[in-house]
């Protein structure tokens, strides 16, 4: 093989290889969003976010609170002043939470499909995952 011909099959792995790597590519996103609780209340009460990303809340506020799912999906626990919890969506849909003790505190996570995607993988729902729509 000359090396001209070597010089070309390595580019075409270059170009192969970036290729996999645009398609696989998840679009730019942040994976952790933050809710803040800076008093009686979730900042921001309304949150859209795309399936896998984590929602990260801290309480910012001087008296312990919760971040419960309303379905029960998800809970905090009690979250005492300066901590944290962090849960990842994995399903698209809307999910109401509120706080245990104070319970006029409410908000929502709405959790999209990325438009980038399609639903595939196995028949069970846990094991289904978004893959890139190759057009
Ligand atoms: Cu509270």
């Amino acid at each position: 093989m000359s090396s001209i011909c070597r010089m070309r099959l390595s580019l075409a792995t270059v170009g192969l290889a970036l290729l996999a790597t645009a398609i696989l590519q998840v679009p730019v996103r942040a994976d952790t969003v933050d809710v803040s609780i800076p008093g009686f209340s979730f900042s921001p009460a309304s949150l859209t976010i795309i399936v896998g990303q984590t929602v990260r809340w801290t309480n910012n506020h001087t008296v312990p609170h919760t971040a419960t799912s309303d379905s029960g999906g998800f809970g905090s626990g009690t979250l005492n002043p300066g901590q944290k919890f962090s849960f990842t969506f994995n399903i698209a849909g809307g999910f109401p939470y509120h706080c245990t003790i104070h319970p006029s505190m409410k908000a929502t996570i709405t959790v999209n499909s990325p438009s980038c995607c399609v639903l595939g993988g196995d028949a069970s729902v846990l094991s289904q995952k978004y893959i890139h729509k190759v057009s």
